[in-house]
């Protein structure tokens, strides 16, 4: 039996869905042209008032907003509501230049906690349940989501965050554990040593909600085997809330966007121009009912497509499938963002020239990452110069840069091959994205 949270709302007919969305569009841009002096710019460049925008068929008219603008406005500049009526703050994983702070009136995170509880309850989730949440808390979006999610649901939440995988068993075993929610990596990681410490017949897990980053369906079956259980996958990003944008169901055919608070497009990521169902491109998602901080047409980077057919479950709401890879260069390592870009800064700083490499690997489903840089002639030259106290510090900047360990191999100059055209920085092993 399917297991809903707001029944009414996730099997609403299409029909109905479209007109509360169209509703909802029409105040959000009213509420945006008059709270924030971006979009009216942007709407007054492009020629657009809110009496143009009627419903959902009007949406294209609006323009685009993109991660670059989202810096030009750190911080304060897309505020929609007085910052007294802000109650938190939430931030991307591990960046620096690129990092986005994402504003909530109390009523956002209700409406979050709510996407999330839909999300528990698709998994399964109910009141009896014992929520193990190991995402990162703090910052990242993970661990906030899906505790406040869990609380709505009404299963007692352990709020464990990520790391100390002692701890971690101890409590899945003493309190029952029944629902693990971390990164898919992690999961596995705990898998592992469940089976390596004999635990196994000791746990009591039956779903997992696995997401953050990137992964395949040969990982969910490892998983799955590992634990014993059923593992949901569910998708989301700090701009638009955090976890449960999306989600899956039993049918495990896609994720449900969660379309009575955001509206999804499909675009080419070149022209901008949106595409039909079912074609693969970039998501775009339009915020219906955030107020602190309301992304119009938030152009994610994500590549994806989208089914409008019917699920097994009875949602109506739209299915994304697992994103098929990135438009921009951003890589998930270990469930962190990171830009090549923030590597070669600390590379840079340290006196480095630009010859390296990204290498990033998945090996037993955990991620590796490793930096190879040449050192400078003069370096070389040098005979105070040793290898490892310069990968030493390296590896120290990358991971005050990033918040994850990195290992760093300094060679000699001239060692790296050099490219005749765009030079290949990263090199990405993982083959995560299926693209079909
Ligand atoms: O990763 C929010 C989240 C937390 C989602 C916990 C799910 C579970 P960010 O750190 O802002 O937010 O990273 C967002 O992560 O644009 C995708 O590229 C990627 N991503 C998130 N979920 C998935 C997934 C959180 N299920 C970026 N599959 C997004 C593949 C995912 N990629």
């Amino acid at each position: 039996m399917t297991n809903y949270y707001q029944k009414e709302i996730e099997t609403i007919p299409r029909e109905e869905l479209e007109a509360l969305q169209s509703e909802r569009l029409v105040q959000q841009v009213k509420h945006v042209y008059e709270n924030v002096k971006f979009y009216r710019d942007r709407m007054i460049e492009a020629g657009v008032s809110p009496s143009d925008i009627n419903g959902i068929q009007d949406l294209h008219k609006l323009p685009f907003i993109t991660k670059d603008d989202l810096k030009d406005q750190y911080p304060y500049g897309l505020l929609g509501v007085p910052l007294k009526d802000c109650v938190r703050i939430q931030s991307t994983s591990g960046t620096t230049g690129k990092r986005v702070v994402a504003f909530y009136t109390q009523g956002d995170l209700d409406i979050w906690d709510e996407c999330c509880a839909r999300a528990i309850m698709a998994a399964g989730g109910t009141k009896k349940d014992v929520v193990h949440v190991c995402y990162g808390y703090g910052l990242f979006t993970g661990g906030p989501g899906l505790n406040g999610g869990s609380h709505k649901v009404g299963s007692l939440t352990l709020p464990m965050s990520s790391g100390n995988t002692d701890r971690q068993l101890q409590f899945m075993t003493d309190l029952g554990s029944t629902i693990l929610c971390c990164t898919p990596s992690y999961a596995f990681s705990l898998a592992e040593s469940i089976e390596e410490r004999g635990l196994k017949g000791k746990i009591k897990l039956k779903a997992g909600i696995f997401g953050a980053e990137p992964w395949t369906e040969e990982m969910r079956k490892d998983i799955e085997e590992l634990l014993g259980i059923k593992a949901y996958d569910i998708y989301g990003l700090t701009e638009i809330s955090g976890p449960g944008v999306a989600f899956e169901c039993e049918a495990q055919a896609g994720m449900h966007i969660q379309e009575d608070h955001f509206i999804p497009e499909i675009i080419n990521p070149k022209t901008g121009e949106v595409l039909p169902a079912g074609e693969v491109g970039e998501l775009v998602f339009t915020c219906l009912t955030k107020k602190a901080f309301p992304l119009l047409r938030y152009r994610t980077r994500d590549l994806c497509k989208l089914t409008y057919e019917p699920c097994k479950c009875g949602r109506t709401h739209v299915r994304m499938r697992k994103p098929m890879g990135r438009s921009d260069d951003m890589l998930i390592v270990k469930g962190v963002n990171v830009f090549p870009s923030q590597i070669e800064t600390v590379l840079i700083n340290q006196g480095y020239r630009a010859n390296y490499q990204i290498i990033v690997d998945r090996i037993n489903n955990r991620d590796t990452i490793e930096v190879h840089v040449e050192m400078t002639p003069e370096m070389a030259a040098d005979p105070n110069t040793y290898k490892e106290a310069c990968e030493a510090k390296i590896a120290k900047g990358l991971l005050a840069m990033l918040g994850i360990k990195v290992n760093v191999k300094v060679l000699k100059p001239k060692t790296i091959t050099r490219s005749e055209g765009k030079a290949k920085r990263v090199i990405d092993k993982r083959n995560l994205y299926t693209q079909q």
